[in-house]
């Protein structure tokens, strides 16, 4: 099968970085490609980087046209992620939903590690939009910048990381966490070697349920809300958006 990862970010060694952990757990018949836009923030920490970078995943889905089975938002904020299900037939998973279904297959509740404190409400209204109101027992900021998870493949985080788990799980009384961002897919395995508990990339998670929707043969809903666009034109710089 063909899986586009989309970076939402602009940054090119953090895509790299994410298509390597993806292909770490994906089957040998997968094949990936890995892209950003062409424009927008080289980093998401905040809502306006989001709208921004909701776009630029739009661009890319478009790009891509009908040559994909499915499609990883890798960005912990899922940036525009009921759109571009609109755009496209092909299945379309954000790393944050993909790893709160995984958390809450090995734990009845989990945690939240991320980035900036700032970034924390994004989560927060992904738990609820999602439902997992019951099952996320706290999401916690380290201030780790971003592109700081870029540096040495991020191993410079890690005992910061360690910190805030040990911290999050027993704070939260929970039994696994859940990692706040894609730029975190480098150390998922070694921070779960420390902490002795299910620590969820939503990467890798996403790979592989992505892969399980199209063994199953599920493609996006056309019927409602997630239906194709209506033809309309788009002015300006979004003109190429238009349908
Ligand atoms: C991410 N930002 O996964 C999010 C993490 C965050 O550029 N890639 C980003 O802080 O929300």
């Amino acid at each position: 099968m063909n899986l586009l990862l989309i970076n939402p970010n602009t940054t090119a060694s953090m895509t790299r970085s994410m298509a390597e952990a993806a292909r770490r757990v994906a089957r040998p018949d997968t094949r990936i490609t890995a892209v950003q836009p062409s424009f927008g923030p080289v980093s998401i920490e905040g809502h306006h980087d989001e709208v921004i970078a909701a776009a630029g995943v739009l661009e890319q889905v478009r790009a891509a046209g009908t040559s994909m089975d499915a499609v990883i938002l890798a960005c912990f904020g899922d940036p525009g992620l009921d759109a571009a299900r609109e755009a496209t037939e092909a299945p379309v998973l954000g790393i944050a939903e993909a790893a709160f279904h995984a958390a809450s297959f090995v734990s009845t509740g989990f945690s939240v590690v991320t980035t900036l404190v700032r970034t924390c409400v994004i989560a927060e209204h992904l738990v609820l939009k999602y439902g997992y109101e019951r099952r996320c027992r706290g999401v916690h900021g380290t201030n780790i910048p971003v592109l700081a998870l870029e540096e040495d493949g991020g191993l410079a985080c890690v005992p910061a990381l360690e910190d805030a788990c040990r911290a999050a799980l027993a704070r939260d009384r929970s039994g696994a966490i859940v990692l706040g961002c894609g730029g975190m897919a480098s150390v998922s395995a070694e921070l779960q070697r420390r902490l002795g508990v299910p620590v969820i990339d939503g990467v890798a998670a996403a790979v592989v349920l992505a892969e399980a929707l199209v063994q199953l043969g599920l493609r996006t809903s056309k019927q409602g809300d997630y239906a194709t666009p209506l033809p309309k034109r788009y002015l300006g710089w979004a003109g190429p958006l238009g349908w």
